[in-house]
């Protein structure tokens, strides 16, 4: 099989911003995703998705994943798409870094794998783990009351995975997870996720008056070593998510003892082969996980699901489902039921994106025609 042509097409995606102080910032009503079609010489497609919030957010920014697409595509044509780590290696040494313009090309070569041998993502992972993985909801940063009608209004439809928004004033972040936290549970997870928004002092003052409350502390400062300083002063398990943007940076916090759980950002890691890494990284130091992605539509959804699957369930504190508010960009992706993703068993992220949803790409290459 070969890569005759690489598709690039612009869907725009309503945002929701959840309230934390640093998500989406400066992010715009609608978040410009990036779908890729991998189109080989046998007819089979693959596809995958990228879509940052923002600028401000994480390294990246939605005109540079299709730039960064530009300097990589023309490098891949007639190349063996299933060859994935000859396609990675391809595309580190036509661009250094930018993992967000890798990722979708790094899906769609896991998309036209399962479908050149009839088998899952998750199965050509080297096995899929479970039908369906367990999901989360993100409770918007507002009133404490508010946010404890949520949490039950979700518990009824059967989650049990939950992130609470703080990040915004210390003390009444404090109040919202005691709201939360401390209640008769019933198997509940919390984690409560400031998204960088706390200064260290404001982080030390939640962490301190949190004396048995169990809950997940997520991301509470800008950088990593002032959410290392957090991190020895906290009681409760801690997640990084954003400070962490590969191998090299999750070696160091493991060094460092500096977290019992990460937040796996598929776009951000640069694909599914290297969130595959992290994954790895995590399993072998006891380290919890979320399987996710920054933002995106269905074919995000697909390829996080695929992933988690072929994890053990043991080591997962679920999955973000995002709904788009927009039409799908793609049928048969994976649905929430009972606070869980089940995925169907069709090869590939076992999609069918939907075309006319796609629209016409904003970018081709190869085939002799270049980009457009
Ligand atoms: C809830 N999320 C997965 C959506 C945004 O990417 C932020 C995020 C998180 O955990 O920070
Ligand atoms: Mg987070």
């Amino acid at each position: 099989m070969k890569i005759h042509s690489i598709l690039v097409y612009l869907v725009k995606i309503p945002y929701r911003p959840l309230g934390s102080r640093w998500i989406g910032r400066e992010a715009p009503p609608f978040l410009e995703s990036t779908v890729v079609e991998v189109a080989t010489d046998t007819g089979l497609s693959g596809f995958g998705e990228s879509c940052p919030i923002g600028g401000f957010y994480l390294p990246a920014f939605a005109g540079g994943v299709r730039a960064g697409i530009g300097q990589i595509a023309p490098r891949l044509i007639g190349t063996d798409p299933t060859a994935i780590a000859r396609i990675n290696h391809a595309m580190d040494q036509a661009l250094y870094g930018h993992p967000h313009a890798k990722a979708p090309v790094d899906i769609a070569c896991w998309d036209l794998l399962g479908q050149s041998c009839d088998l899952s993502v998750s199965e050509t992972m080297g096995g899929r783990l479970a039908d369906s993985v367990p999901a989360y909801i993100s409770i918007p940063l507002t009133d404490p009351e508010a946010m404890v009608a949520a949490w039950q209004q979700k518990m009824q439809e059967g989650f049990r995975h939950f992130q609470v928004k703080v990040g915004g004033d210390p003390v009444e972040d404090v109040a919202r997870i005691h709201a939360l936290a401390s209640r008769d549970r019933d198997g509940c997870i919390f984690m409560a996720d400031a998204n960088r928004g706390w200064k260290k002092a404001d982080a030390l003052h939640v962490v301190s008056s949190l004396d048995g409350i169990r809950c997940y502390i997520e991301q509470p400062c800008a950088t990593y070593a002032e959410s290392l300083t957090v991190r020895g002063k906290c009681r409760q398990p801690f997640i990084l998510d954003e400070v962490i943007d590969g191998p090299q940076d999750l070696a160091r916090a493991i060094g460092d003892d500096a977290l019992d759980a990460l937040v796996i950002k598929i776009t951000h890691a640069g694909g599914l082969s290297q969130a595959r890494v992290l994954r790895d990284l995590c399993v072998a130091h006891g380290i919890r996980m979320r399987i996710e992605d920054t933002a995106g539509s269905e074919i995000t959804r697909a390829a996080q699901a695929q992933l988690a699957a072929n994890t053990p369930e043991e080591w997962l504190l679920g999955s973000y489902h995002f709904q788009s508010g927009r039409p799908p960009t793609a049928q048969d992706a994976p649905v929430v039921r009972r606070g869980r993703l089940h995925l169907n068993d069709r090869p590939g992220l076992g999609i069918t994106p939907d075309r006319g949803q796609l629209g016409e790409p904003v970018a081709v290459y190869g085939n002799g025609s270049g980009p457009c």
